[in-house]
């Protein structure tokens, strides 16, 4: 036996990153992982942008499917993912996706799949009622990953945990079939600010597209009342702003809006405190109302214009389909071959 350290990938760098239909986007989905789809366009040659609408019918069956993804390419285009630098495509247009997670379920171990929050979180009390593809979520999301061998995987700080568990189904498929280095182990990129945005109503809570009061987040199409009057009517408590992050310590209603409020205007939160600390809620509440609409009417515009093309977001989709296919498919043809299908 060798004493050599395992082979490790030398393939190219490449990006991949998906969000799901459920609805349109919000503030979290757009500062924790759009902003970065967007700004990795100048640092990697290949970006790839996936609508997941097989991962979006794992809770509930959404019933306006086809017309959420169209928001969600909407959303990606408008936010300025480049359809001539990146492909921006639809999962369940990629067969590979569903036959590389088929194989991963029978890579991955069921212990390491019951540790995974999401699922805990989603599922709630009766996880016993919960559909099997909430379950088995995580292994189609490496193979959405895997299946370009993507090396570098945007996300908000909630998908960490599933970014893990890719490494791992990668690391295991590569040692049980003998394929040293055959997939890469890709990192996430999830630093900055942005990260994690929470509900506006409940700070312990993540900003969703699933909670059920509209007030809990601000959507990517709010026009400029909608977003001041949800910041209006946010969460916060009756004390200023504290002029220091310590002070934001257990206050995690206002460690959000001054996270925002740092996020789209491009400072760090000391900065923010530094201006702001000492001042109450009735001064910062109109600036950080103001700072997002400044940030998001444009993109809500962009949106607004694309939608009433549905023809053209559905040829940008379609070619870039067919793009990720042709990369796939010989990556699914060598795991045919690794795994020893009949062919
Ligand atoms: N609150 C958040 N703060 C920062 N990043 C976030 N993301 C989601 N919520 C926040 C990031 O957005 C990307 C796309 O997420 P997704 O559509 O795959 O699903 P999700 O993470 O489950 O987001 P939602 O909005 O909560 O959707 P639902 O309610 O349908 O489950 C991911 O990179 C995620 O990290």
């Amino acid at each position: 036996m060798s004493d050599n350290p395992p082979a490790p990938y030398a393939g190219p760098k490449r990006v991949f990153s998906g969000m799901q239909p459920t609805s349109g986007l919000h503030l979290g989905n757009y500062l924790g992982a759009l902003v970065k789809f967007v700004d990795l366009q100048k640092d990697f040659d290949d970006c790839i942008y996936c609508i997941v609408d097989q991962h979006a019918i794992t809770a509930e069956l959404q019933p306006n499917l086809a017309e959420n993804t169209r928001d969600v390419a909407a959303a990606y285009l408008a936010a300025g993912v480049d359809p001539r630098k990146s492909l921006i495509f639809v999962q369940s247009a990629v067969p590979a996706h569903t036959e590389l997670a088929w194989i991963f379920n029978c890579v991955a171990r069921m212990g390491w799949l019951q540790r995974m929050t999401q699922f805990k979180d989603k599922a709630g009390k009766h996880a016993e009622r919960s559909s099997v593809g909430l379950f088995t979520y995580p292994t189609l999301m490496a193979a959405d990953i895997l299946v370009y061998k993507a090396t570098h995987v945007p996300v908000g700080e909630d998908q960490k945990q599933h970014l893990e568990l890719s490494r791992d189904i990668a690391q295991k498929f590569n040692n049980d079939f003998d394929a040293e280095g055959f997939f890469p182990l890709p990192e996430p990129l999830i630093q900055g600010p942005g990260a994690r945005i929470m509900s506006l109503r409940d700070g312990s809570k993540k900003m969703s597209k699933s909670d059920p009061s509209d007030q809990s987040r601000i959507n990517l199409s709010d026009d400029a009342d909608a977003i001041a009057n949800k910041i209006k009517r946010a969460t916060t408590d009756p004390h200023p702003l504290p002029e220091t992050v310590e002070g934001l310590a257990g206050r995690p209603e206002v460690e959000n809006l001054v996270g925002i409020f740092a996020a789209v205007t491009g400072v760090s939160t000391a900065e923010a405190l530094r201006d702001w600390g000492g001042k109450g809620f009735g001064a910062f509440k109109p600036a950080l109302a103001d700072a997002l609409i400044a940030r998001l009417a444009p993109i809500a515009g962009e949106i607004r214009r694309l939608r009433a093309d549905p023809v053209q977001i559905d040829a940008i989709l379609r070619e870039g389909g067919e793009k990720a296919q042709a990369i796939a498919a010989p990556i699914m043809a060598d795991v045919r071959r690794i795994v020893g299908f009949w062919r």
